[in-house]
């Protein structure tokens, strides 16, 4: 699948670089590694997540923006966006809502494969952005992470398995993101964080676990292997009290 999205993303991006648009603007991005450094409590990026290749719609009907609000008004700590249209039916407008409307940290949630989604981003007023270690060499992951950083962006580079936490820790990355899911089985399995973090836990980065986290004790479980951050979708996203699922 991952094959499939960066190849429908390419297509994206091609039109990106065709249209006039520029990205030029000035703002100074919110830290979100600042927050999670400065914090004593485990950190929550919640996230606005309509539908996905694994699940298939989500929550069609829910609005962005008061989603977010409820994030950030019970205590998480970033709200993450889905930009990605073909695969998760979400926009960028939907990001630039978001950030017209909460005070903390936005994340970007795309397939970043090229400089020009990074300017949009920073325009549009994304403060973090992803790269998948799974859809970048080293030079495309160290090139496009020294291009975010440029623009005070922070990065959460996302890993899976041992060999992409080597490069993520190689290439010095200070947020390490390790996707509890199987891209190929869609399977989410939380021993994934476990795993890694028992070899690497010691490891100077702030260790956000991904995906498939249903509960406290999920939560609990995480903690104790390590992890500093979560970042919850579909439980949210489903959730029918959305208030007190985050503040739980
Ligand atoms: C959230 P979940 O299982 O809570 O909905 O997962 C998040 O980790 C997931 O959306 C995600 C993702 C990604 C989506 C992790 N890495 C990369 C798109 C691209």
């Amino acid at each position: 699948i991952l094959d499939k999205i960066i190849d429908k993303k390419r297509e994206e991006v091609a039109l990106l670089k065709q249209s006039a648009l520029s990205y030029e603007t000035d703002r100074t991005p919110v830290s979100f590694y600042d927050r999670v450094v400065s914090s004593k409590t485990m950190a929550l990026i919640s996230e606005v997540k309509r539908a996905s290749p694994s699940k298939g719609d989500i929550n069609l009907g829910v609005d962005p923006v008061e989603q977010a609000k409820i994030y950030a008004d019970n205590g998480a700590d970033a709200v993450s966006v889905l930009t990605d249209t073909p695969f998760f039916k979400g926009t960028m407008d939907d990001l630039k809502a978001v950030k017209a409307n909460i005070p903390i940290p936005v994340l970007n949630k795309d397939f970043i494969i090229d400089e020009v989604q990074i300017d949009r981003a920073y325009a549009s007023g994304g403060d973090i952005i992803l790269l998948i270690a799974a859809a970048l060499n080293d030079e495309e992951m160290n090139r496009l992470y020294r291009h975010s950083k440029e623009h005070g962006l922070d990065v959460l580079v996302e890993v899976h398995d041992e060999a992409e936490m080597e490069r993520a820790l190689k290439m010095e990355a200070n947020i390490i993101g390790i996707n509890n899911r199987n891209l190929h089985t869609f399977e989410t399995n939380l021993s994934t964080t476990e795993r890694l973090l028992r070899s690497y836990g010691k490891e100077n980065a702030i260790f956000v676990s991904e995906s498939g986290i249903k509960s406290q004790e999920d939560a609990i479980r995480l903690k104790e292997a390590g992890a500093k951050a979560l970042l919850v979708g579909e439980t949210l996203m489903r959730a029918g009290n959305v208030a007190k699922a985050v503040r739980s």
